[in-house]
């Protein structure tokens, strides 16, 4: 009765966890770096990252999305270039038994169940640390006119950098926002806004905040070309924190710098290892984050990963 059962068992082949992940686009520094790290975590966690470049195009990712199901990956992540219309293949992902992560950016769906966690920076406080700078900077009781470039309308940054900004300096009867459009988180579209900006208004603007650093450093050309001083007529106000920012701001063309951390990697594959362990996860996982200006500028300029 009391037999123990030796007959020898196979062990179960050891699989690799495989990721699939629908990365939004390549239109800023921010989101290569990004991209570099998710791949180097990847391999360093030996999990196989099945990845998808969707070029700023919410239907590409549609896309994306579908093979992943179709190939059967373990877990999906995604990082939404805008917040909504994501439902229904967010349910479509639930039908198939895949769990689900969103990272960077978030896409708003009214049913929690349909991702297990969130993973990303705080974008209304850096919104915030943008308007706290502005009114520490500027002390002059005088009309201050700000210009601001908006990333990509509708994406989860814009919307919070935007409001966040807002909500610090509303009380400031003498700040007010001249213009605000969307530059697409370019280089490209951040110098063409930033140029109709200076012909419509120029002498006008003493301020612009930029919801990221390619659009800053397109408008700074715009300014220069217009023959006006980036940093000295226009104090210039950023989000993220990339090198070539930290150089401009050491040269005193950009005044400060939001930090926005794109090194999401390491969390997001810990998350997928904990989700397959079967363990519970945060639905919301926050990046610490900082604020520079030009005084720290030259020390940190060289040492930024991004
Ligand atoms: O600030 C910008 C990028 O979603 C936080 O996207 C990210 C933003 C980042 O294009 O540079």
């Amino acid at each position: 009765k009391n037999v123990v059962n030796l007959t020898y068992q196979e062990p179960a082949p050891v699989r690799k966890i495989v990721l699939g992940f629908s990365q939004l686009g390549s239109e800023s520094a921010w989101r290569n770096a990004n991209t570099m790290s998710i791949r180097e975590a990847a391999e360093e966690a030996g999990i196989e990252l099945h990845f998808e470049n969707a070029d700023q195009s919410q239907t590409k990712q549609f896309e994306a999305i579908r093979s992943f199901i179709k190939q059967k990956v373990d877990v999906i992540a995604i990082a939404p270039v805008i917040e909504s219309g994501w439902e229904p293949i967010l349910k479509e992902v639930k039908q198939a038994g895949i769990p689900l992560i969103m990272l960077d950016r978030l896409a708003n769906v009214s049913d929690p169940s349909l991702y297990v966690t969130y993973i990303g920076s705080d974008f209304y406080e850096e919104g915030r640390k943008a308007g706290k700078y502005v009114i520490d900077k500027m002390s002059s009781k005088d009309n201050i006119g700000i210009v601001e470039l908006v990333g990509t309308e509708g994406s989860t940054p814009s919307i919070a950098r935007g409001k966040g900004f807002r909500d610090v300096i509303k009380d400031r009867a003498n700040f007010k926002i001249l213009k605000s459009e969307p530059a697409d988180f370019t280089f490209e579209q951040g110098k063409k806004v930033m140029k109709s900006f200076l012909t419509k208004m120029g002498g006008e603007i003493r301020v612009l905040y930029s919801h990221n650093d390619d659009m800053a450093l397109g408008a700074i050309e715009a300014i220069e070309e217009y023959g006006l001083r980036p940093g000295k007529d226009i104090i210039i106000i950023s989000v993220d924190g990339t090198n070539k920012a930290f150089e401009k701001m050491a040269q005193g063309k950009i005044n400060s710098v939001v930090e926005c951390n794109p090194l999401l990697g390491p969390n997001l594959m810990q998350a997928v290892n904990e989700l397959i362990q079967g363990r519970s996860l945060p639905k919301r996982i926050v990046t610490p984050e900082s604020v520079f200006t030009e005084t720290m500028a030259e020390a940190e300029v060289g040492k930024r990963k991004y």
